[in-house]
């Protein structure tokens, strides 16, 4: 290296905890969401929703709509059924109404929609539609559906006799029968992982553009995977892929509510066609929270086998989904439960065999959306709720126990007992470190002498991995689109640049670390450098940003590019200097001559000679894409570690300390790591302590605005001390980088609620469904007994 070699965290690059480049506009309020954007001569669009979760359509009368001044078009689902487009495929292999024609089958679902001058008018015309339904029992969770004699929900289906959608196993039955016959003891668990919702502050919506002259669609739309929507439109609507664009502008927050293909997507799109206009349909709150993007609401039951000395020798593991009227989980075909395999990855496990079953209610579609990868965030929750029961029943401490049955530094690459190949990590470092900050031994001690007074204190531990970043296409497609990313990179002449990906970040900070890992590769500083994502006309193709699936993809896909622009500006650089590429160099955004490291060219320079001193027979320009399809998902490691106090005669429990260690390899930019392990801990706090979606016997989704459905404050959220000092490279990752978006929001309710069953130990006590209310913790303390949260509730909880 020499003396002009640029410092690289001067420049903003790998390691620069550089200010978020988009909070600039976001903070002064200049950001460019769905709903700012109006076009001329645009429409609204309201939708009239079901107040009944099940029920069979007699008639809907849409007459007195029609007649109010400024309504320019009601659809129906029988006009939709004219164009083929009353029923959609899911991302599935399902298929879902887009507006209901026989039947509606779950409260919220979509009948008809209004498109008006404006939306009041829109909503007014919605009220207008005189809909008259024959009422049908209704469904609310797996063991009804599967009753003798429930009614079934998808006769619209040929051969669907019953509400059960599929059955799926994997694992070696054989194997685990055996370690279950050699086993010391047995261990048992059984809970429900109750619906969620990811809630983002902005809701979804869209803006068509259908301009008749050039046959063009322009969709405006808030969806974390254009390219795909793209698609979708095409292979739907039969338009030609060509003449659709899909736009994302700034998204508000998505953590996977603006991922599936929703029915208002479809009818703005279908209504601008017929209109010749632009149509704009934006999501309210109710809408939002009872009709789109549930995640989790799944049972699980399990057993692990044990060795007397701590050793797990097998598990067993049973789930049960509900995934509403319509199985519409974007998740990679193959899997029909998603990555809930994923389970028991940590731990060195000779045998285990999972099963599951997903059945219908009438519920909205849910099931895989919400800071999950692909339901990992159940499967980690049972997996640390389960080992926290064993280690239980075997007496054992929770941290030896765990660091006896953990995959040790020297086991990778490691088959886990599910089938995933796990490639790196430092698990016993990572505790070692956790337990160190929480001061372990001393809480201990202290909660046994809480104990003789009276006080309650307890300790959760959640340790895990996950896997994040689908693909690589060998194993993961969605309804057979192979899962890759793309990013291209144009360096113009100046040595300015901009780089543009499949992603399409919702307030990950893409702009920022993007730039910075261009920084890394090529030397150009952050600042020099534009990302830009979302614009199907302008991105290169892409699968979107979710399951974490930025950084090892698409982040990937950057430092790939810029390695190609790096080759060619070699090649200029010799040109330049007048020696053969051999001799030369690279270090920090510069080229020099080896036998005499003051002759250099900088990057800029090499720019510049790209557009106005090429050598003879060199394609001009400085610009490249590359495609990017990983070789192994990344597998981060985390270990959170929660103490609390509950109080015995409410039940309220309150955090303590909240230790998070994350080893997501390589960090591009430290501060947004934190940001994003602090936005999950305060969503796994949320969901154990207070996020409550439920539904009555009725169906009546209750949770349907924020004063049920909470969401924490800063006021609630508990502080977090955050440690960053295991750093376990990827082996795979051109920068050695692992997701992160989701570790926490994964890993961390169960350290939570361990916490709060660890505080009631002694009581019998194995497991309070989440999220832990005051009053299930006082029931439970009270009556020593499980508290499950499984629906029907009364309406009147
Ligand atoms: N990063 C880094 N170093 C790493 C890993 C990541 O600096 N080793 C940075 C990334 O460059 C990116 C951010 O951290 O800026 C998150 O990266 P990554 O883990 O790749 O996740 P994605 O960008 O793919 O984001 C998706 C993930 C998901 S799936 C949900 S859900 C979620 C989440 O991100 N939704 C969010 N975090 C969110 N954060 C905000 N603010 N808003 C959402 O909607
Ligand atoms: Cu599963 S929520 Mo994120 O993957 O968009």
């Amino acid at each position: 290296m020499t003396a002009q070699a640029l410092d690289e965290i001067k420049i903003g690059g790998l390691g620069a905890s550089r200010k978020r480049v988009e909070d600039n506009r976001f903070i002064r309020g200049k950001g460019n969401y769905t709903d700012d954007i109006t076009l001329p001569g645009m429409l609204h669009m309201e939708i009239l929703r079901s107040p009944l979760a099940h029920a069979r359509i007699k008639s809907i009368d849409a007459s007195r709509a029609w007649d109010i001044p400024g309504v320019h078009l009601v659809l129906t689902g029988d006009m939709m059924a004219t164009r083929n487009l009353a029923w959609m495929p899911t991302l599935s292999y399902d298929t879902q109404a887009v507006l209901a024609t026989d039947k509606v089958r779950f409260q919220g679902q979509e009948v008809a929609c209004v498109i008006a001058d404006d939306p009041y008018i829109a909503k007014d015309a919605c009220e207008a539609i005189d809909v008259e339904y024959e009422p049908l029992p209704p469904i609310v969770n797996p063991m009804q559906a599967v009753a003798e004699g429930a009614p079934v929900i998808r006769d619209d289906k040929e051969n669907q006799a019953d509400n059960v959608i599929y059955n799926w196993e994997v694992g070696d039955a054989a194997a685990t029968d055996r370690a279950f016959e050699q086993a010391d003891m047995v261990s048992r668990l059984k809970l429900h992982y109750p619906r969620s919702h990811p809630s983002p502050i902005e809701c979804c919506g869209s803006i068509a553009d259908f301009n008749r002259a050039t046959e063009k669609l322009t969709v405006y739309m808030t969806t974390q995977a254009p390219h795909i929507i793209r698609a979708a439109v095409a292979l739907v609507a039969e338009l030609p892929e060509h003449m659709i664009r899909i736009i994302s502008p700034d998204i508000g927050g998505g953590f996977g509510n603006k991922v599936p293909v929703y029915p208002g997507y479809v009818c703005s799109i279908l209504a601008s066609i017929l209109l010749e206009r632009p149509v704009k349909w934006i999501e309210d709150k109710t809408g939002n929270l009872i009709s789109t993007g549930f995640a989790r609401d799944i049972y699980l039951d399990g057993e692990m086998a044990l060795r007397q000395d701590g050793k797990i020798l097998g598990v067993r593991m049973h789930c049960d989904a509900d995934h509403g009227a319509f199985f519409s989980d974007a998740q990679p075909s193959k899997f029909k439960i998603g990555l809930l395999h994923s389970a028991f990855a940590a731990y060195d496990i000779p045998a285990a065999h999972l099963t599951a079953r997903g059945t219908y209610s009438n519920k909205a579609p849910g099931g895989v959306a919400y800071r999950c990868s692909f339901r990992v965030t159940e499967a980690m929750f049972f997996q640390e709720r389960m080992v926290q029961a064993a280690a239980d029943d075997l007496g054992m401490d929770q941290a030896a126990f765990r660091r006896m049955n953990f995959v040790r530094d020297e086991d990778f690459p490691h088959r886990t007992p599910l089938g995933f190949l796990t490639d790196s990590g430092q698990y016993g470092k990572c505790l070692d470190v956790a337990l160190k900050a929480v001061g372990y031994e001393e809480f201990r001690k202290q909660q046994e002498e809480a104990r003789a007074k009276g006080r309650l204190f307890g300790l959760g531990i959640s340790t895990m991995t996950e896997p994040l970043g689908a693909g690589n296409s060998r194993e993961y497609d969605i309804l057979g689109i192979k899962m890759f990313d793309s990013a291209e990179l144009k360096v113009h002449m100046t040595g300015k640049a901009i780089v543009r990906t499949g992603a399409r970040g919702q307030g990950q900070g893409h702009e920022t670390t993007w730039a910075q890992i261009v920084s890394h590769e090529l030397g150009i500083p952050a600042e020099d450098i534009v990302v830009e994502e979302g614009d199907t006309d302008t991105a290169p193709f892409g699968m979107g940003t979710y399951a974490s699936r930025s950084t090892p993809v698409a982040g990937a896909a950057v430092a790939m590019v810029s390695r190609k622009i790096r080759a060619k500006a070699r090649k200029l650089a010799a040109h330049l200097l007048e020696v053969s590429e051999e001799d030369i160099e690279w270090e920090l955004g510069r080229f020099y001559v080896r036998s005499a490291p003051d002759r250099g060219v900088t990057i800029q320079e090499c720019a510049m000679a790209a557009y106005s001193n090429m050598p003879d027979g060199m394609e001009p320009g400085l610009e490249n894409t590359a495609y990017y399809d990983p070789p192994n998902l990344t597998w981060p490691f985390a270990v959170y570690i929660v103490t609390v106090e509950v109080d015995p005669a409410t039940g309220v429990w309150d955090v303590l300390t909240t230790v998070a260690v994350d080893d997501c390899g390589v960090r591009i930019n430290p501060m947004i790591v934190e940001g994003q392990i602090m936005g999950g801990l305060t969503e796994a706090y949320a969901m154990a302590n207070m996020q409550f979606i439920t539904f009555d016997a009725e169906g009546n989704c209750i949770g349907s605005n924020y004063m049920d459905y909470l969401l924490p404050t800063a006021w609630e959220t508990p502080g977090f001390e955050l440690h960053s000092e295991v750093v376990t490279p990827c082996p795979h990752h051109p920068i050695g980088a692992k997701g992160i978006g989701e570790c926490a929001a994964v890993g961390g309710p169960a350290a939570f609620v361990n916490a709060v069953i660890d505080a009631l130990s002694g009581t019998g006590v194995r497991n309070i469904d989440m999220p832990l209310l005051p009053d299930r913790v006082w029931e439970a303390l009270t009556y020593r007994r499980d508290v499950s949260g499984a629906p029907p509730v009364r309406s009147d909880d």
